[in-house]
């Protein structure tokens, strides 16, 4: 197993301070640079007329009064961009497989959702193009519509592919460990079935693009917010019908992705036709209604759990059946979405024996996509609901259950039954320090006494989750094994000029994380210089960055791969200063030291040379350089995690490189008249190894919790029996505000993972647990009242729909 080296430099000034984010000046005062703000000469604008039938067939698109209106250019319909394109490839294109359906970006023959998009209009303003699309004709027959997942896989349902002869695009069974032996020697066992609601990430910016086709060159450029370009590339490329080398893909800031922005290639491939065809830059920015409409949605999953315990609380096995509703299409990466909770099988817990027997469906609903937590937090709600429900079966108190259950602090480095690593962690000292930090565990036991018999109901929750980060794609070959794929990398070049400034470019995509900062503060650490004099490119370019196979921002990989890139790069710049610098100055070069912009020898500062007279020797001298020594002060590093291995034939990897967990406590009290829960403490403990900058870390801990409370709490998309979306609009897609998320008690732990460079562990996804601990919480407090909870949303009338259910009356609110 091979070990890199993890004890931050012991001469770091910049790594583990609260840096200010070199971001912000520009992103706070209003000069950040979106692609809507992109003007290219000669732009036309795009509009997408989308379905208003979640389930229907089309006999005819009639554009010929949309192209007579002065001011438009072009229309395009579903079935002329599949003329002109390759359908969107699949994960089993991958394995050389075919996919299960044939998938376009726009309708072709049929709808599948309520705001697929079925025509284009590209008009000279975006006004015109939108009052294009009032005059095209389409003749639809609506069909009969699913949108339940299990109703979806039962005999009978309305197909949505009829070629397949069914909605479950793909099924896979994993058994770890013995699990049937773990069921057999169990006291007990518990079974439930638990829903995870259907939200969304809703970042500030939503989807955008400008194709720009240069016919002299046939270069195409798509200027967009993509959060994985890089990866998408060949994929884009497959699309377009154009060879790598005349895609160009590069975006800027973005307003915020959270996974969701991986969804926006779709829309890239019509405005590339768009461009193609036009020989002129077409833009299109989505509004706030199609992107709640028809972009992308978060993971929806119906789940059967089963736990096999002990009469002491021992957890011997589970096992999970998983219905995942995905929507009208099953767009990259799903279906890999279903078999995410891989990276967490165990959560932070010690039973090895598991099913997972997952299925994806189909149904009349918008595709999904990845979304902070993807595929993990569902499982980590089931599991830390069961933990919950297996304590009340046994008339246990729910910590004692989690500590009796945890993996212990000595056991690691832990290999997960499924052959994930787990790297380092004190998942008990974590959830203490939480529950220290709302107050005390005691306390709130008292306070909820004294409420009882004053007629309130105060609950305290508890959740503990593992937030891995820089997934594996081996993880593909779960869904083929015919998907040979190991990667967890990212690539970043260092350059010194000859002026002696150091750039830096990465193959990461931020949407907010703050790369600039912590790559600054990295590279002037190895560089001896100051974090102000490290200039990190903003945002990404395929033409001009380096990037490798997994490139991107998600999957918190930013921590696991990209600080061994950004190593791997300095320590190639290192040696080659070194060396040169060994030369000039008659010294050894283990006796040499950079600091304050210049190599010197160490306890004599005055024996040195300026990083920029090596650069002026590298770029201009370089017949006096040491023999072997590359001209130019610049390098590149492309960085795989090395733990990142390919599935065996039991289905066993290491699905993630670096495993942070994440203790949450709180207390609340439920209003049993109106339904309202209200947070009286919160606390999170988290870990996530070594931090670069304490104070952005904090950042992704608020940003976590707001988003995963806005889901427990608020945001939902629902849907009416007839596929239609009923909270497409910010008036009921309700968003939390900064008055909605109390003020919580952040603490961390630090146990540095042997494998990353630095002991770093990712940390932007770890924040998410909160419909279980608040799903833990509700129950607590009405336990008098013997509510369960099987659902992860808890808007006041779904609270008020448990009460009425506990009590025998007639619930017809949910
Ligand atoms: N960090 C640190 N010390 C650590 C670990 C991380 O200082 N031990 C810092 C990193 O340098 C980085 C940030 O924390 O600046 C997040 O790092 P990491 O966990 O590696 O995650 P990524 O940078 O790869 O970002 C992806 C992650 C994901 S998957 C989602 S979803 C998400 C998130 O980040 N989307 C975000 N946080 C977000 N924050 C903002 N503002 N916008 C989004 O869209």
């Amino acid at each position: 197993m091979a070990v890199a080296e993890t004890d931050v430099r012991a001469h770091a000034r910049w790594f583990g301070t609260p840096v200010k984010r070199k971001e912000d000046p520009r992103l706070l005062t209003g000069r950040g640079h979106y692609v809507a703000d992109i003007s290219l000469p000669r732009t036309v604008h795009c509009a997408l007329l989308r379905s208003p039938h979640a389930h229907a067939r089309i006999h005819r698109i009639d554009v010929s009064k949309a192209q007579a209106l002065p001011g438009v250019v072009l229309t395009l319909t579903g079935e002329e961009l599949a003329q002109a394109t390759n359908p969107l490839p699949s994960v089993f294109s991958l394995g050389n497989k075919p996919a299960p359906f044939l998938d376009y970006p726009m309708a072709v023959k049929k709808v599948r959702y309520a705001g697929e998009p079925v025509a284009a209009v590209v008009a000279t303003d975006r006004y015109l193009a939108e009052d294009a699309l009032e005059l095209i004709d389409v003749e639809y027959e609506p069909l009969p519509a699913v949108t339940d997942v299990e109703e979806a896989t039962r005999p009978g349902a309305p197909l949505l592919f009829e070629e397949m002869g069914t909605n479950v695009t793909w099924h896979g069974t994993f058994p770890y460990g013995e699990v049937e032996r773990a069921f057999r020697e169990a006291d007990r066992i518990v079974k439930r079935r638990l829903y995870f609601h259907r939200y969304s990430s809703t970042p500030m910016e939503t989807f955008g693009g400008i194709a720009s086709y240069d016919p002299p060159s046939q270069l195409l450029t798509i200027y967009s917010n993509l959060q994985i370009p890089a990866m998408l590339h060949p994929f884009m490329s497959y699309s377009l019908k154009i060879p790598g080398n005349r895609l160009r893909q590069v975006t800027g800031d973005i307003g915020g992705g959270f996974g969701i922005k991986c969804a926006v290639y779709a829309n890239m491939i019509i405005l590339g036709v768009l461009s193609m065809r036009l020989g002129r830059p077409v833009k299109w920015i989505e509004d706030r209604h199609e992107h709640l409409l028809g972009s992308a949605h978060g993971t929806e999953r119906a789940a059967y759990v089963e736990a096999a315990v002990k009469n002491d609380g021992t957890f011997l096995g589970v096992k999970i059946k998983s219905y995942d509703n995905d929507g009208g299409y099953m767009r990259f990466p799903e279906p890999v979405g279903v078999i995410l909770w891989s990276h967490v099988v165990q959560g932070c817990y010690r039973f090895r024996d598991i099913l997972m027997d997952c299925y994806a469906v189909v149904t009349n609903k918008c595709p999904v996509t990845p979304n902070r937590g993807y595929g993990r937090m569902q499982h980590q709600f089931f599991l830390e609901r069961m933990m919950n429900i297996v304590a009340r079966e046994l008339g246990q108190d729910p910590v004692e259950i989690r500590l009796k259950n945890f993996i212990r602090p000595g056991e690691f480095p832990y290999e997960a039954t499924n052959g994930s690593v787990y790297d380092s962690g004190d998942y008990a000292e974590a959830l203490k320090q939480a529950l220290e930090r709302i107050g005390g565990y005691e306390h709130w036991r008292a306070e909820q006494k004294k409420a009882r018999a004053e007629g309130r109901y105060i609950g305290i929750g508890v959740a503990t989750i593992m937030d891995p980060g820089a997934s594996n794609l081996g993880e593909m070959s779960m869904i083929d094994p015919d998907i040979r794929s190991s990667t967890a990398g990212e690539a970043a070049t260092i350059k010194i000029d000859a002026t002696g400034a150091v750039t830096v470019a990465l193959g990461s995509v931020p949407q907010g994380q703050g790369h600039e900062t912590t790559s600054a503060q990295i590279v002037a650490d190895e560089l001896g210089v100051s974090v102000d004099e490290v200039v990190v490119l903003t945002g990404f370019d395929t033409a001009t960055h380096p990037y490798c196979g997994s490139s991107g921002t998600y999957a918190s990989r930013y921590a696991g791969t990209a600080t061994g890139a950004l190593k791997g790069a300095a320590q190639k710049l290192r040696e080659r200063i070194f060396k040169i610098a060994a030369q000039f100055l008659e010294a050894r070069q283990e006796d040499l030291e950079l600091a304050e912009g210049k190599v010197f020898v160490r306890g004599a500062p005055q024996r040195g040379m300026a990083l920029r007279d090596i650069a002026g020797i590298a770029l201009y001298n370089p017949a006096a350089l040491p023999e072997g020594v590359e001209p130019g002060l610049e390098a590149t590093c492309n960085y795989n995690f090395p733990l990142a291995n390919q599935m065996d034939a039991k289905f066993r990897a290491n699905y993630a490189s670096t495993y942070a967990n994440a203790a949450h406590a709180v207390a609340i009290e439920v209003d049993v008249e109106t339904g309202e829960v209200k947070i009286l403490k919160y606390a999170v403990v988290h870990d996530a190894g070594n931090l670069i900058n304490p104070s952005i870390a904090d950042g992704q801990i608020h940003g976590g919790v707001a988003h995963s409370l806005g889901a427990a709490l608020y945001e939902e998309f629902a849907y009416d029996e007839n596929g239609q979306l009923l909270t497409s609009s910010f008036m009921d897609y309700l968003c939390p505000k900064a008055t909605d998320v109390p003020p919580m008690s952040v603490g961390h732990l630090c146990s540095p993972s042997p494998f990353t460079p630095y002991g770093v562990k990712g940390m932007g996804e770890g924040s998410g647990p909160i419909p279980a601990l608040l799903g833990n919480a509700i129950e607590d407090a009405l336990a008098p009242l013997g509510v369960e909870v099987d659902g992860s949303h808890f808007s006041p009338q779904n609270v008020m729909a448990m009460i009425w259910k506990a009590k025998g009356k007639r619930v017809d609110t949910q």
